[in-house]
C-alpha cells in the first residue's frame, strides 16, 4: 500500500496576514516583526497584504487575534511579544496568559496563528531569539503560520 501524506506548502501568494506585535520590550518585538515581515514576503506574501497589529503588551495579544481572527479579513495571524522574568511573579501570568490566550482563539476561531512570545530569564536571552544567534523567533512563527494555512486546506481536501 502506498503510503499517503499531508503536508502544508510555505507558498503565500495571495494570502492576508495579520502580524500582532506587543509593543512592551519593542527593542525586541520590533525585531521579530522584521524577520516575520522578511520571511513572508520571501515566500510570495505581497508586503501590501501583511498588516501590523500594535497593542500594549503580550496580556493583549488575545483579545486583539480574536477581534482579527473574527473580521475574516486574515488567512492566518501570528502574535509577537516578548516576556522577561522580573523580581516579581507578574511576568509568568502574562506569558501564560498570553499563551493560553492565543491557543483559545485559534482553536476557537480554526485560524492558524503563528506563537512568537519569547518568555526569556534575560535580555540576553531575548535578543538572540530576536535575530542574532538563536534566529528570528518571530520569522519562525511566521513560516509556521505560512505552512499552517496551507496543512488545513489540505487536511480539508484529502
Ligand atoms: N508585557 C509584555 O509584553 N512583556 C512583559 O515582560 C511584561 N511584564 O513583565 O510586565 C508585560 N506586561 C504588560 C502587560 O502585557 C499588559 O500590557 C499590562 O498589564 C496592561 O494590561
Amino acid at each position: 500500500m502506498t503510503q499517503r501524506s499531508v503536508v502544508g506548502k510555505l507558498d503565500g501568494s495571495g494570502l492576508h496576514i495579520g502580524l500582532i506585535v506587543s509593543r512592551f520590550n519593542d527593542f525586541i518585538t520590533s525585531r521579530m516583526l522584521d524577520g516575520a515581515r522578511d520571511v513572508l514576503i520571501r515566500h510570495g506574501v505581497d508586503a501590501g497584504a501583511i498588516v501590523d497589529i500594535w497593542v500594549p503588551g503580550a496580556w493583549e495579544l488575545p483579545i486583539a487575534a480574536k477581534t482579527a481572527a473574527e473580521s475574516g479579513k486574515y488567512d492566518a495571524l501570528v502574535c509577537l511579544g516578548c516576556v522577561i522574568r522580573g523580581s516579581t511573579t507578574h511576568h509568568i501570568h502574562v506569558g501564560g496568559e498570553a499563551s493560553r490566550g492565543v491557543a483559545r482563539v485559534s482553536l476557537d476561531t480554526g485560524l492558524p496563528i503563528g506563537f512568537g512570545v519569547l518568555t526569556t530569564d534575560t535580555i540576553e536571552q531575548a535578543i538572540e531569539r530576536a535575530g542574532a544567534k538563536s534566529g528570528n523567533k518571530g520569522a519562525d512563527a511566521a513560516l509556521s503560520a505560512l505552512e499552517m494555512v496551507s496543512l488545513l486546506k489540505a487536511i480539508r481536501d484529502a
